[in-house]
C-alpha cells in the first residue's frame, strides 16, 4: 500500500522528488519542541558519547553536535516514535516502511562562526540506495542570513559520491576514502541552483542523502537548536566503507553488506504502512 500522510501533499511529495529537498511548514508540534530544547540543554551540560563540539562549555561561537541518543534518552525515543515524522519521511520517499538510521542534534550558539560545510550526507553513511533521508526539524525560527540550511536543487540526482569531510575544517573525517572532493559551492555560488529555506519552530526540511547542502554558522544572537532524523526506506543496503559513520559498524550488526538492514536493535523500523 501507498503510504499516505496528511501534511504530505501531492505538490510536496513532488517537490521532494524533483528537487531532493522540502521544507514542511508546522511538522511538529510545540510540546515536541520544549521537550527537544531541554534535552538539548541536558545533553550541553552532560554530553552522550558521539559528541562533536568546537567550543566546550562556551556560551557563544560554539557548534555542538551529538548523535545516535535514541537508544538512551527518553525524549529522542518518543520523539522517534510518536511524532509522525518516520510516516512522513517515508511519505516522501515513496517507501511502505521507515528504519531510523540515527538521530543527531545541532546546536548553534550565537555568533558561532563555522558554517556546515557544503556536502552530501549519503558517503558519511554505510548504507546505498535513494530512499534514504533527513528530517531536519527546528526547535527554534532560523534564517537562511543566519544559520538555516541550503541546498543545491536536483544535486540528488547527479549520482555523484563527493569525499567526506571534517565540520571543523582543520582535518579529514577519514584518510581512505578515495572519492572526489566536493565542489566548491561557497566559492562559486552563482552556478549552482541554491535554495535556502528560512524557518519557524516545527517547521521540517525533508532531504534526500544524496542532496549537496550546508549552512553558515549562526550569525544571529540566539541559539539555533535543530534535530535531525536519517531515514532508512525499502529499498536501502548495509554497505559500511572507509569513511562511514562509526556509530554503528559491521562488527556492531549481522546485516551482510548489500542486504537490507532488517536489525531492528540498531536500526529499528519506526513506520509501516
Ligand atoms: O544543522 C546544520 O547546520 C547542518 C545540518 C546537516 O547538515 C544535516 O542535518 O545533514
Amino acid at each position: 500500500m501507498m503510504p499516505s500522510h496528511p501534511k504530505v501533499t501531492h505538490d510536496i511529495r513532488e517537490s521532494y522528488l524533483s528537487d531532493g529537498v522540502v521544507k514542511i511548514p508546522g511538522a511538529v508540534s510545540g510540546e515536541w519542541l520544549s521537550e527537544i530544547a531541554s534535552m538539548a540543554e541536558d545533553e550541553l551540560a552532560a554530553p552522550g558519547k558521539w559528541v562533536t563540539d568546537t567550543n566546550p562549555g562556551a556560551k557563544t561561537n560554539r557548534l555542538f553536535t551529538s548523535r545516535y541518543r535514541w537508544k538512551t534518552d527518553s525524549v529522542v525515543n518518543r520523539y522517534v516514535y510518536e511524532s509522525g515524522i518516520a510516516q512522513m519521511a517515508a511519505t516522501l520517499m515513496g517507501s511502505s516502511t521507515a528504519r531510523l538510521y540515527f538521530d543527531h542534534l545541532l546546536v548553534k550558539e550565537p555568533r558561532t562562526e563555522a558554517p556546515t560545510p557544503w556536502h552530501q550526507d549519503i558517503p558519511y553513511w554505510p548504507f546505498w540506495g535513494k530512499q534514504i533521508c533527513s528530517a531536519w526539524v527546528s526547535v527554534d525560527e532560523a534564517t537562511v542570513a543566519e544559520s538555516s540550511l541550503e541546498f543545491v536543487r536536483g544535486s540528488h540526482a547527479w549520482n555523484s559520491y563527493f569525499a567526506p569531510q571534517a565540520f571543523d575544517g582543520s582535518k579529514n573525517w577519514t584518510s581512505d576514502f578515495q572519492g572526489e572532493p566536493a565542489p566548491d559551492v561557497a566559492g562559486a555560488r552563482d552556478e549552482f541552483d541554491i535554495v535556502g529555506f528560512d524557518v519557524e519552530p516545527g517547521d521540517a526540511i525533508f532531504f534526500s542523502a544524496w542532496i549537496l547542502h550546508g549552512a553558515p554558522g549562526n550569525a544571529g544572537d540566539r541559539r539555533r537548536t535543530a534535530l535531525s532524523t536519517r531515514w532508512l526506506g525499502d529499498d536501502v543496503t548495509w554497505y559500511p566503507h572507509p569513511g562511514s559513520d562509526p556509530t554503528v559498524t559491521d562488527e556492531d550488526t549481522n546485516v551482510e553488506s548489500g542486504q537490507y538492514p532488517d536489525d531492528d536493535r540498531h536500526f529499528p523500523l519506526v513506520y509501516a504502512s
